[in-house]
């Protein structure tokens, strides 16, 4: 009988960052209410320091779809997904669209109810990043972040903001909604940057 075999088969268990178990299905993680969707005065809004400031009705925004992405999910409470097909659009090509100045180094997504979240325009310009409307070719559920959510893979899941309205370009970095709640300002699950006080003097410099 063998007692201590690996937990998972060596290729799952690369892709499984230190710290983080696999789940199956799909947990539902957030603070607060689920809003309602409204298709008529729903906008997505691109602002801050960019030459072409724009919003976007949602039939705008889907005619704009990039190929999907395939990407892993890491909440910093431990469990991971894999393999999670998204439907969106590339956060680049909204950024290319707006012309990004050279000033803008940090991306606040804006979400329903007031929740944010940051990050550098460096990771946001990720190939792997999107807005993201569908997840295995059916429309989000509205837990999940219907109509919009950003994907941002390589982070931990609490920067993939969910109910997006607006992406706003700044030249300082701003703690999101839990980054001010003692969560790691880059949330790298590879390294384990769980929570702020594991951050250098100056991580809010650094992409
Ligand atoms: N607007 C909003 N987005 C959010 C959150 C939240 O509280 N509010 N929680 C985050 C966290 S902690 C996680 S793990 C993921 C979970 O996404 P899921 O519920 O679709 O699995 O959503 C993120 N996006
Ligand atoms: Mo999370």
């Amino acid at each position: 009988m063998k007692l201590f075999g690996p937990k998972y088969p060596e290729e799952v268990a690369s892709r499984v960052p230190p710290g983080q178990r696999l789940v199956k299905g799909w947990p539902v993680l957030h603070y607060g209410p689920i809003p309602t969707f409204d298709g008529v005065s729903w906008d997505l809004e691109v602002s801050g320091l960019v030459e072409n400031p724009y919003t976007l009705a949602y039939a705008e925004l889907n005619a704009l779809r990039t190929p999907d992405v395939t990407a892993d999910m890491h909440c910093v409470t431990g469990w991971t997904t894999l393999d999670n097909d998204w439907e969106g659009v590339r956060f680049r090509t909204l950024a290319e669209k707006a012309g990004v100045k050279p000033e803008a180094k940090w991306v606040i997504a804006h979400c329903e109810y007031g929740y944010t979240s940051n990050l550098s325009v460096e990771a946001m310009m990720d190939d792997d990043v999107l807005v993201a409307w569908a997840n295995r070719g059916e429309p989000l559920a509205p837990e999940h972040g219907f109509p919009l959510r950003l994907v941002v893979p390589k982070r931990y899941a609490w920067k993939s903001a969910k109910w997006l309205r607006g992406l706003e370009f700044v030249d300082h970095n701003k703690r999101g909604f839990w980054e001010v709640r003692g969560y790691h300002i880059h949330a790298d699950p590879w390294v384990e940057e769980r929570y702020s006080y594991q951050e250098g003097p100056r991580a809010e410099l650094e992409p």
